[in-house]
């Protein structure tokens, strides 16, 4: 029989929930813009605040000592969850934003003038900018792959996208507008089989299923920890060691380096070649309780809950008039992206909030994608796994409400 808790109990680890927001029950929506964070991983960085803290990789004293293996055991921790080949491979950065400036950065003096990389239509800002900054220095090209009507990637348009001058494709696993699953595993095969180099955002995945990147044979992929119900400051970039190997540092200073002489200066090994710095400790403590987590519960339950949590939504939607979903992939997580005609999105989001319910509205820091959808902006619900079906009915109720209401 197995031990693992269920949704509804693991809710209970998340104390922020229990509170009223403009004197009703708050209902948080917003879990892709950030998730909450259990008892367990707010405790483990106030304990190690508390008994441990000290830098790492650096005292001769036992603070030292243990700061630096909750770091490290954090690191190791991190080669599990994405099932990494080696512990080289698991760079701490910021976030996701930070991991693909590294890349972008890293992979510099791969490109020539003229050569191309592919973006997706449906990518974050912070997979396309830098991209963009990374261009304009080599004078490379950024081709865009397209969307299909109902959300999906063109993965077809490959075949004329690629081309000899193609070197780097970059491609989110899953969007964060409009919730579509990407099939990465074939774009990256396809990517491969042209000698591409793929860059894979997996911000918005990485909270609602397991990933294996040696599975999907991608050379990067990054996430951030406030996504997966860790602290803010922190996220990883896993990348293929050889290729780690000869990319140069993104940032100089301590840690990253071996030697420093004015002569020259020769660096550290990975992964601490580009981990310049005093890192973010308490963060990857915070790292390493939420992975804890996320182990010892069941994720095929919470996946499933989350699933019922979107059906039920797609379904009380069609009561709504003048709804409008934008992304209806059958393939997505528990994001829902939607219009009501004759309402701004922003108006939507205040009106909520009024009722205790949080969501995002604007254009979720993905406006090629907007202008494409030709809309300013949408709301966005987004679920977690602590979330609940009478939270999905309450959002339903407000939104009709308001539909009777302002239109
Ligand atoms: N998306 C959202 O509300 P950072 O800020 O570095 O932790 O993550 C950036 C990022 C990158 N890729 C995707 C697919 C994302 O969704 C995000 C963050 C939030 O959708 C805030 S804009």
């Amino acid at each position: 029989m197995s031990t693992q808790r269920s949704v509804s109990e693991l809710r209970q680890d998340f104390k922020i929930l229990d509170q009223e927001i403009n004197g009703k029950p708050l209902i948080y929506f917003d879990s892709a813009a950030s998730t909450q964070k259990p008892e367990q991983v707010v405790e483990a960085m106030r304990a190690y605040y508390y008994n441990d803290n000290a830098n790492v990789h650096r005292g001769a004293h036992t603070l030292g000592d243990r700061a630096t293996s909750g770091f490290e055991g954090a690191r190791d921790k991190v080669v599990h969850f994405l099932n990494a080949a080696s512990r080289k491979e698991i760079i701490w950065t910021k976030g996701t934003t930070e991991a693909m400036n590294l890349v972008a950065n890293g992979l510099a003096p791969r490109l020539n003038k003229g050569d191309e990389i592919i973006v997706s239509r449906m990518e974050h800002h912070a997979n396309i900018v830098p991209w963009q900054m990374l261009a304009e220095r080599i004078g490379a090209v950024v081709k865009v792959l397209d969307v299909s009507e109902n959300g999906d990637i063109l993965v077809e348009q490959l075949d004329t996208l690629i081309t000899a001058k193609t070197k780097i494709l970059a491609c989110t696993h899953v969007s964060n507008v409009l919730g579509t699953i990407i099939p990465i595993k074939e774009i990256v095969a396809r990517a491969k089989a042209n000698n591409v180099i793929t860059v894979i955002d997996g911000a918005q995945a990485t909270p609602h299923f397991k990933v294996d990147v040696q599975a999907l044979d991608c050379d990067f992929y990054a996430f951030s920890a406030h996504k997966i119900f860790g602290p803010t400051g922190i996220g990883v970039l896993y990348g293929k060691e050889a290729l780690l190997e000869e990319m140069p540092p993104y940032q100089g200073g301590g840690e990253m380096i071996e030697r420093v002489s004015f002569e020259g200066t020769t660096f550290n090994q990975l992964p601490y070649k580009f981990e310049a710095g005093t890192p973010p400790i308490s963060q990857a403590v915070g790292v390493g309780a939420a992975l804890d987590y996320l182990n010892s519960a069941d994720r095929k339950a919470m996946e499933a809950h989350e699933q019922a949590l979107l059906t039920q939504a797609i379904e009380l939607s069609k009561g709504i008039p003048g709804m409008r979903l934008i992304g209806e992939s059958s393939n997505k997580v528990a994001v829902m992206s939607f219009l009501i005609e004759g309402l701004h999105p922003s108006d939507i989001g205040t009106l909520l909030d009024q009722q205790g319910i949080g969501i995002r509205t604007g254009h979720h820091c993905a406006m090629p994608l907007m202008e494409y959808l030709g809309v300013p902006g949408t709301a966005r619900a987004s679920f977690a796994f602590y979330n609940t079906a009478e939270e999905v009915e309450r959002l339903f109720e407000a939104l009709a409400k308001i539909q009777r209401m302002f239109t």
